[in-house]
């Protein structure tokens, strides 16, 4: 991989991995190359059995700054429905493991379409989220008016998307945008943690409640009020729900074992 860094075991805990995105001299911006490798460490930390929640993040400058606007100028629209390049972030929507973005520095255009396809976004206080395309003549295309629209509000949102300013990390956190806001020195930490706990619950649980969660912005809430009713259901078929429930009774910590 020339454009990410995996550390798998993380921290030495074999359940989390992190992701660096690792194009510093051009703030990580998204080229095609680096989302084709991104997509592929991801489709491996998935099928690693022993994976439980994994981190994306970037370095303290950029987690990234958008697609690769040298990779785009010339492009023609043909080019970018032949070159393909939706289908790595269609396949982000893939995973199932929950993936936390640790977002030190810029957030823009795609990285901060890319932090909002994550299903938990923490930031350094140096964080700055945008949708800036307005400000090179295009709009946002990797699902930046929908996501950031679902997150904060559509008066925000076209703020944000019409004018193509920039938001803090402290503003991001007032608007929902982010869970968490720390330090620059403790993000990884932070983000580490918040791996860990997700990592020691019941991993088809935690699957679960990861694809229901995402069905409020899927279906209409009657409906996915049904799909969460049945994957409730559907964890009684687990050891782990046994084993999470006899614990509690028995006043002791769960083992989960992931089946
Ligand atoms: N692409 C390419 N290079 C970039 C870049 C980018 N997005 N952002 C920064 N760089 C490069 C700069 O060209 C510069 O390179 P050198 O000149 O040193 O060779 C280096 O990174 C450092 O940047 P600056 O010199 O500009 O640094 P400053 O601190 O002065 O400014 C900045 C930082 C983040 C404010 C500025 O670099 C900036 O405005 N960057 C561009 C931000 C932007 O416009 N982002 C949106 C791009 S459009 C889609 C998927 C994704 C997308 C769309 C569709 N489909 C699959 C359909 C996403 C589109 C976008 O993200």
């Amino acid at each position: 991989m020339e454009n990410i860094i995996v550390e798998h075991p993380y921290n030495g805990d074999k359940h989390v991995a992190l992701i660096r995105l690792n194009r510093p001299k051009v703030l990580n911006a998204l080229s095609t190359e680096l989302m084709q490798e991104l997509v592929e460490a991801l489709f491996d930390l998935e099928d690693n059995d022993v994976v439980r929640s994994i981190i994306l993040t970037g370095n303290e400058q950029a987690f990234a700054a958008g697609a690769d606007i040298a990779q785009m100028v010339e492009a023609t629209p043909i080019d970018q429905i032949t070159d393909n390049r939706f289908r790595s972030w269609q396949q982000l929507a893939m995973i199932t493991k929950p993936i936390i973005a640790a977002v030190n520095g810029y957030a823009l255009g795609g990285g901060c379409e890319l932090a909002m396809s994550c299903d938990i976004m923490i930031a350094s206080d140096s964080a700055k989220f945008g949708q800036p395309e307005i400000k090179i003549g295009t709009t946002p295309g990797a699902g930046g008016t929908q996501r950031l629209t679902r997150a904060i509000g559509k008066s925000k949102a076209m703020m944000m998307v019409l004018t193509g300013e920039m938001i803090d990390a402290k503003t991001a956190y007032d608007w929902g945008l982010v869970a968490k806001v720390t330090p620059v020195k403790t993000l990884l930490q932070e983000a580490y943690e918040l791996a860990k706990t997700i990592a020691n619950r019941a991993p088809v649980a935690v699957r679960l409640c990861k694809e229901s969660v995402n069905k409020a912005y899927e279906m209409s809430q009657s409906d996915a009020i049904d799909f969460e009713r049945r994957n409730f259901y559907l964890t009684f078929a687990s050891r782990d729900q046994k084993e999470g429930m006899r614990a509690f009774l028995e006043k002791r910590e769960p083992e989960y074992k992931g089946d």
